[in-house]
């Protein structure tokens, strides 16, 4: 109960200070554990100390082995520390369980992600993405988070629905899960009408993907500035999870080529399924798109992983076989004999910092959404509708002018179109 008090008590001053628990199983754990870390700062968490076990099993009860519980115990009291994170996801009894047994706030990576997310969440549909996520999480472990709840305060992983739902039975929940889920079904309805419209213009889309903090969203603000459209920056921060809600920006690249540019959410290893579930909706979008650019921080020794978590969740969202640049980011971060090793094709050495190969990535992107599209110049008679309205249905139509023989119109269209048009071509 002293813990407890104590504790209370350093709350008051509002830093949460936390031990980061992890445990060995087969495959080295310290990759992992250095991103929990990062993952504690990004949610104004102070670590005070690790603890990390070797163990061929998990214990179903308390997650840890009994002694190594009774260390952890000493160290949050040594370390006076009011919060245990684990990096792996926890069932309602062992949260339980753990905070009998330590006397703190015990949380897991999923959690930890979820408050991050639900802190940051600015647009509607982004808030109620990440309400029905939490609430997928607590439902099976109601009792635990009853539990915590009712003893412990405020702070990290409370945040979000609120205690008085957490006290709310399951059905409750549920009622609440699927009012969430009409609510982003409209959502959902009102993007597809936006997104139609997108198709519709024959704009071509290219979506930037990649691990958290690769540099996506710099990539966008490089683009923007190089066709004068600086007003239209998105945020870019050296923080995990800094964008959460897709962008869509129109990037002029000469007078012939116009496509439209995504930002997406940043993926991070072990995403909380919960999260991508809730979230597919918005990753939808990436479907959508005629090309990826796929961003690696290239100053990070260990992109591979990053680049692998990167393709597991576009499988995941089924965005697996899309056509795709690799860009390797950052290169003003690396020396002359580090950038070799990045040569392939579609593979390019970027920096939306110095804007190194920026002509390079422009032809790259030319060639992968243009290259099999070409622009006409028509005429079409006043008595073929039929022409007009499925050019019309397809392509974004310019340059309209109404002469004395018919319609005068410019379209970039596909190669078969601009052949079976060639009688109206002017
Ligand atoms: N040195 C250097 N820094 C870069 C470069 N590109 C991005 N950064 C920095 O890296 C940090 C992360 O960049 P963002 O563009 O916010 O990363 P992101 O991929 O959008 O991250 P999330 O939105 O969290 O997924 C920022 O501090 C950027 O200024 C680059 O080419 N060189
Ligand atoms: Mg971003």
């Amino acid at each position: 109960m002293d813990t407890i008090n104590k504790n209370e008590e350093k709350r008051g001053s509002g830093i949460q200070r936390a031990i980061l628990v992890g445990i060995e199983l087969s495959e080295s754990i310290s990759y992992y554990m250095e991103e929990l870390a990062g993952l504690a700062q990004a949610a104004g968490i102070e670590v005070a100390g690790e603890l990390i076990q070797n163990r061929d099993r998990l214990d179903s009860a308390t997650y840890l082995g009994s002694g190594k519980t009774d260390e952890l115990a000493q160290l949050c009291m040594d370390m006076e520390a009011d919060l245990v994170i684990f990096n792996d996801e926890l069932s309602g009894m062992q949260l339980r369980n753990l905070e009998d047994r330590l006397g703190v706030k015990v949380i897991d990576r999923t959690i930890l992600i979820l408050d991050i997310f639900a802190a940051r969440a600015t647009s509607k549909e982004g808030k109620l993405q990440v309400e029905l996520a939490q609430l997928q999480y607590r439902l099976p472990r109601l009792t635990g988070f009853g539990n915590a709840l009712s003893r412990l305060g405020g702070g990290i992983g409370t945040r979000g629905p609120g205690e008085k739902q957490l006290e709310t039975d399951r059905r409750h929940i549920k009622r609440k899960m699927q009012e969430i889920r009409r609510e982003l079904e409209e959502a959902g309805n009102n993007r597809k009408i936006k997104r139609s419209q997108r198709e519709k213009s024959g704009i071509p889309m290219a979506a930037l993907v990649g691990y958290t903090n690769s540099g996506k969203s710099a990539i966008m603000n490089r683009f923007l500035k190089d066709s004068f459209k600086e007003e239209k920056a998105v945020d870019e921060k050296d923080m995990l999870f800094a964008t959460l809600d897709t962008s869509h920006r129109s990037i002029k690249l000469d007078t012939n080529h116009e496509f439209i540019l995504i930002d997406t959410v940043g993926f991070v290893s072990n995403l909380p399924h919960t999260l991508i579930k809730a979230f597919m909706a918005t990753l939808e979008e990436v479907n959508y798109a005629d090309l990826l650019l796929h961003v690696v921080d290239a100053s990070y020794e260990d992109n591979d992983f990053h680049t692998m978590v990167t393709d597991q969740v576009l499988r995941e969202i089924g965005a697996g076989e899309k056509e795709k640049i690799m860009i390797y980011n950052k290169m003003d971060l690396l020396g002359e004999s580090e950038k070799a090793g990045y040569e392939g094709s579609d593979t390019i050495c970027f920096s939306a910092r110095s804007g190194e190969n920026m002509d390079i990535l422009i032809s790259m992107i030319k060639e992968k959404l243009f290259g099999g599209r070409i622009k006409a110049t028509l005429l079409i008679p006043y008595d073929r509708g039929d022409i007009y309205s499925y050019l019309h249905d397809r392509y974004k139509i310019e340059n309209i002018k109404y002469g004395e023989k018919g319609t005068c119109l410019e379209a970039l269209m596909s190669l078969e179109d601009y052949q079976r048009l060639e009688n109206y071509r002017i």
